[in-house]
């Protein structure tokens, strides 16, 4: 073989190593559901994400004329004619079934799906669950990232707790946040501020995970690290910290690791941890490092943890550190004293 010939084929396998690469690069789909949902779709629009397809679902066409999303389609005109489900799961269930062929084709060929909604009401909490049934089978990877009802909406608490055990079936993983313990982090809050602080929470969430296996970041995360943390876990609950200064890593650390969003039982019962760090321009591989290995001290061996660390061009972020911490396969108070009353219907505690 000629010098020029080796050259070409060289030329020839580098090209077919980078059509692989782009070949096999997850797809990743972030469905919002009802209200909820599409504010976070919105939220994550208007800050832009890298990598990830953003569809906006709800069955109130009022509403979802103000979402920003890739695609936005009205689900269930036929039985909901625009006009909301009227708070019923079944009626959200059934819209999204009316939708579910132009929704599949929307999502063919993507590899992770998160399915975003705040449960209690009907759209999200019945749309998702019929979602996250018609996808059960496909071998995508799928996330549902919900919030629970704030205590003074009683009646909604119900729902969603049934949605919840529904939805989990279905996922690989629900990570849930109990807007109620949300509002004691964040502090005193009004409703619709508190509504704020979940939307960003949540959007931060989606857009950092995304944009860590979709783009070259400090610590990469890629979809097999996810698989190996999500992949059929059940529940989930995460936990945000900033730091600052000295140290600023493990302080969002371990402020992330003590302050869950949810009611979990026991941190160091839970399968995986999944942890994300983003900095400013500042922060160096040997932080984040060293923030790692004060979490394997505080976690059992067997624990699974994966990493991502990205960071930010934002001069903001500059001397700070921000924390995601997501403990998978999590057993929560919340589903407890939920399982505990459908042992006994007929005491009508609800
Ligand atoms: N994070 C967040 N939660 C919200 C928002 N709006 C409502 N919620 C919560 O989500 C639950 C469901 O509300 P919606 O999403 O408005 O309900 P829906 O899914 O549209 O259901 P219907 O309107 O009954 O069809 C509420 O009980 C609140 O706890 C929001 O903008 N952000
Ligand atoms: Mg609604």
């Amino acid at each position: 073989m000629s010098v020029t010939e080796i050259d070409f084929q060289r030329e020839m396998e580098q090209e077919r190593i980078e059509e692989i690469a782009i070949l096999s690069r997850p797809s990743i789909a972030v469905v919002g559901l009802g209200g909820a949902g599409c504010n976070i779709v919105s939220w994550i629009k208007q800050r832009g994400i890298v990598g990830g397809k953003l569809l906006a679902l709800n069955t109130d066409a009022n509403h979802l004329a103000t979402v920003m999303a890739d695609k936005r389609i009205l689900i269930g005109e036929k039985i909901c004619k625009g006009l909301g489900s009227g708070g019923y799961p079944e009626t959200g269930e059934r819209a999204l079934r009316e939708n579910l062929d132009q929704i599949m084709k929307e999502l063919a060929g993507t590899s992770i799906v998160f399915i975003v909604a705040g449960l209690g009401g009907g759209t999200g909490t019945g749309a998702s669950c019929a979602l996250a049934e018609a996808l059960r089978d496909s071998g995508k990877l799928l996330i549902g990232v919900v919030t629970l009802p704030f205590e003074v909406e009683r009646v909604r608490s119900r729902t969603a707790k049934k949605g919840l055990l529904r939805l989990m079936k279905s996922c690989d993983t629900v990570v849930a946040i109990d807007n109620n313990k949300l509002v004691r982090v964040a502090g005193d809050l009004a409703f619709r501020q508190a509504l704020g602080v979940a939307n960003e929470l949540i959007g931060v969430f989606v857009k950092d995970i995304t944009e860590t296996i979709t783009t070259a970041s400090l610590i990469n995360l890629d979809y097999m690290d996810l698989r190996v943390i999500m992949e059929k876990r059940g529940l989930a609950a995460i936990g945000v910290g900033y730091g600052t200064g000295e140290d600023k890593i493990e302080k969002a650390v371990k402020i992330a690791l003590e302050g869950q969003l949810l009611d979990i039982e026991d941190v160091t019962k839970s399968h995986g941890v999944l942890i994300h760090v983003s900095g400013g321009r500042d922060m160096t591989l040997e932080e984040v490092t060293k923030a790692g290995e004060m979490v394997m001290r505080s976690l059992p061996p067997e624990t699974k943890i994966v990493w991502g660390a990205r960071v930010s061009d934002d001069p903001e972020m500059e001397g700070k550190a921000h924390v995601m911490v997501i403990l998978t396969g999590v057993e929560s108070k919340f589903l407890s004293r939920e399982k505990r009353r459908f042992r006994f219907p007929s005491l009508r505690l609800f």
